[in-house]
């Protein structure tokens, strides 16, 4: 039985004001037991949570990673600074990153290794855009974003990932895939880590992110491939994300 996990996507929003109280909220309401909880946030405020979530039951992480482990990469972060601002999580491959910073499937693959390399869960973001979707080529388009991971990564550390998949024109547009297409997708991918490692596939836990909010979390947590979400916008409002944990 795969334990869910609801992990929140601040993307670039937060102050340390704001930030408190969306994390002291968080704290208060998370009923223990329920599904694993974390935050991913912009790295300047990793050290906050370090402060404000350390000793509670939800985790936090970044947005982002370098696949260097360190040199002359003005800009980057590597996995070992992530490590040890407390981070557990990191995602790898969202679709921001993937559009606005041409990030390629290879690129992605370096970085959840260095993530690994570092003790860091990547959470490998995976998705289609609209054109691809109307094509027909969703799941060419996911198992290939996948597959560069697989390739990179040996049997131990492939159990260790977490997938999310993010359907390109759900992100940020207020529509959501239908539970039964998310799930036709989820179970795709879970058949194609299945390929390498039927052990790693039975434990990973993939989530769905796009638009999910208190109104759809039921149904999209009731699939069975469907391990949790990674949620956008309704993660700034803690009673939004409470409400998604809740229903996992
Ligand atoms: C969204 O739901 O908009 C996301 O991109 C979550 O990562």
């Amino acid at each position: 039985m795969r334990r869910k996990l609801v992990i929140g996507n601040w993307k670039m929003n937060g102050s340390l004001a704001g930030n408190s109280v969306l994390l002291r909220g968080i704290v208060a309401g998370h009923a223990a037991g329920k599904a694993d909880l974390a935050v991913c946030v912009p790295a300047p405020y990793l050290a906050q949570c370090q402060a404000e979530l350390s000793g509670t039951a939800v985790a936090w992480g970044a947005q982002d990673v370098s696949a260097y482990a360190a040199g002359a990469y003005t800009g980057e972060v590597a996995a070992s600074m992530l490590q040890e601002f407390g981070c557990r999580h990191v995602l790898v491959g969202h679709s921001e990153r993937r559009a606005y910073h041409h990030e390629s499937n290879e690129l992605v693959a370096q970085k959840a290794l260095a993530a690994l390399n570092a003790g860091l869960v990547p959470v490998v973001c995976v998705g289609e855009t609209l054109e691809e979707r109307e094509a027909g080529r969703t799941n060419v388009v996911v198992c290939a974003q996948l597959q560069a991971v697989l390739d990179v990564l040996e049997n131990p550390a492939l159990e260790k990932i977490v997938l999310a998949y993010e359907p390109v024109w759900a992100i940020g547009t207020g529509k959501t895939a239908t539970p039964a297409l998310a799930q036709e997708v989820h179970a795709a991918l879970r058949k194609q880590v299945a390929e390498r490692s039927a052990g790693a596939a039975a434990g990973m836990r993939i989530l769905y992110g796009g638009s999910m909010k208190p109104e759809n979390a039921k149904d999209l947590l009731g699939q069975s491939d469907i391990d949790g979400g990674l949620i956008g916008g309704a993660a700034l409002k803690a009673q939004d994300f409470l409400a998604i944990a809740a229903a996992a």
